[in-house]
């Protein structure tokens, strides 16, 4: 099917955090690219990924960033491709920056903006396949599946470590 979703950090310092929505959308099936673009560093590369993605073929972007994270943000401005922001943890406050630089988007540009961290970027993964599988039985059926192993999983009662 090709990609269908882009996911774009604004650092490789991200990738440890953006690992979790890739390693999701592997074990679901759904092809992706992995990009560094940053809004404050790479701000042509930033332009030019979000002028290209409706043409590109891409049906989400998951972008995360850190601080005065402005990637998921500036990515909405620029694509009517969703837009799923996954906030990084960081050490000076603990990506509670990141989450409000990302979720507080001006009426009329979007970010679907997912939990602080790792949870996050695995939720945006997840968040990304279901989008997709709206129009995809075969992934639907996976997703299905994937949800009902995580249920099975779950111990009925809590156990000594
Ligand atoms: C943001 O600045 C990135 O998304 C990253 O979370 C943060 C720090 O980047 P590095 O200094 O680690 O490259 O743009």
């Amino acid at each position: 099917m090709g990609v269908r979703v882009g996911i774009i950090m604004g650092s490789q310092s991200d990738w440890p955090t953006m690992k979790e929505a890739a390693r999701i959308l592997n074990d679901l099936g759904v092809e992706f690219e992995t990009r560094i673009v940053s809004a404050h560093r790479t701000p042509d590369r930033l332009w030019e990924y979000g002028k290209t993605a409706v043409a590109r073929g891409l049906k989400v972007i998951i972008a995360g960033a850190g601080g005065a994270a402005h990637l998921p943000g500036m990515m909405a401005s620029k694509t009517r491709v969703p837009v799923i922001g996954v906030p990084i943890q960081t050490r000076a406050l603990n990506g509670v920056d990141s989450l409000y630089s990302i979720v507080q988007m001006p009426r009329g540009y979007p970010v679907a903006t997912m939990a602080i961290g790792a949870a996050g970027a695995a939720n945006a993964g997840l968040m990304a396949a279901q989008i997709l599988a709206l129009e995809d039985p075969g992934l639907a059926a996976r997703l299905d599946a994937w949800r009902e192993a995580l249920s099975a999983s779950i111990p009925e009662e809590p156990q000594d470590d």
